[in-house]
């Protein structure tokens, strides 16, 4: 009997309006780290993201995808948060390194598996602009996901707020923190965003592709969107408004994606609360 971990596996979506996904601009931001201040941190509370271009420098990047593709490869006999794309489960057992990349969604929970990964989840600087952002309190990581879209044939993920998905009691800061692992192009599914829109709380989901915002609702709307360098990242507000489209390039998009939560909050025990302001039920709303 083989030792191998039980295979996870995601299975698709429609495809989307191409309408969804049409930004005005690429976001604001900065450099490095070291450039963040108050003008920045006042940019995030207002608009609800901050970018840094070059956060993390090739060496960092470069090990980052090595724990990552290890941990793909199934090298960590103890890991199962790999989800293949269940298109390839036939497939999965023949394929090598490169083409067994383009059959995984997406991974989580894997940074008490990978130090490499872990390294960058709590890369000093990080933690310090986190920190900075959650209103000088110290940070939790409570979730760790890398977002993987294949050249061609990487999902879209749909508009949505991130703390539609987290039990944390509202009004709990939550930062989001993206980082391209590969260069991230509007063509290949890069970060997209509405701007400020933080502030208007939590907004209606449904599940339609996903558990998301109603596609009426971005319709016509002005997004911006996050290109970023390998290395680079954006921080988001738990509340800010984001999707990624389809990947409709020959280029792969892997990316790496945090949550930090002030370390003094704890999640509620169910998501009665959560469905309460993110939920459709008992409210007159159709999408
Ligand atoms: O990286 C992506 O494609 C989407 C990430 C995201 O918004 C999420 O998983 O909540």
């Amino acid at each position: 009997m083989s030792n191998a971990p039980a295979l996870q596996f995601d299975h698709g979506s429609d495809m989307h309006a191409a309408e969804l996904y049409q930004p005005a601009g690429a976001g604001f931001g900065v450099e490095h780290f070291e450039d963040i201040g108050p003008d920045e941190i006042a940019h995030f509370h207002e608009q609800g993201y901050l970018i840094v271009r070059q956060a993390f420098n090739s060496a960092e990047v470069k090990a980052a995808l090595e724990g990552l593709v290890d941990l793909i490869m199934g090298k960590n006999l103890d890991f199962t948060g790999v989800m293949f794309e269940s298109k390839a489960q036939d497939m999965l057992p023949k394929l090598g390194v490169e083409q067994r990349q383009d059959a995984v969604r997406k991974l989580m929970f894997f940074v008490e598996f990978e130090p490499r990964l872990k390294a960058i989840s709590h890369h000093p600087q990080l933690i310090q602009a986190v920190t900075t952002l959650l209103g000088e309190r110290a940070p939790h990581l409570f979730q760790d996901m890398a977002l993987i879209k294949p050249p061609r044939l990487g999902r879209e993920k749909p508009w949505h707020q991130d703390n539609a998905y987290f039990n944390y009691p509202q009004g709990t800061p939550v930062v989001g923190v993206w980082i391209a692992l590969d260069e991230a192009t509007i063509e290949n599914g890069c970060m997209q965003f509405m701007p400020g829109q933080h502030k208007t709380g939590p907004r209606i989901h449904f599940q339609r592709r996903d558990w998301q915002i109603c596609d009426t609702e971005i319709l016509g709307q002005q997004s911006v969107a996050a290109p970023l360098k390998p290395g680079g990242l954006l921080f988001f507000s738990g509340l800010l408004p984001h999707g990624t489209p389809h990947n409709s390039s020959k280029k792969r998009r892997r990316a790496l994606q945090f949550h930090y939560a002030p370390a003094d909050v704890t999640q509620l025990p169910d998501n009665e609360e959560r469905l309460r302001h993110f939920g459709s039920e008992g409210k007159d709303v159709t999408c």
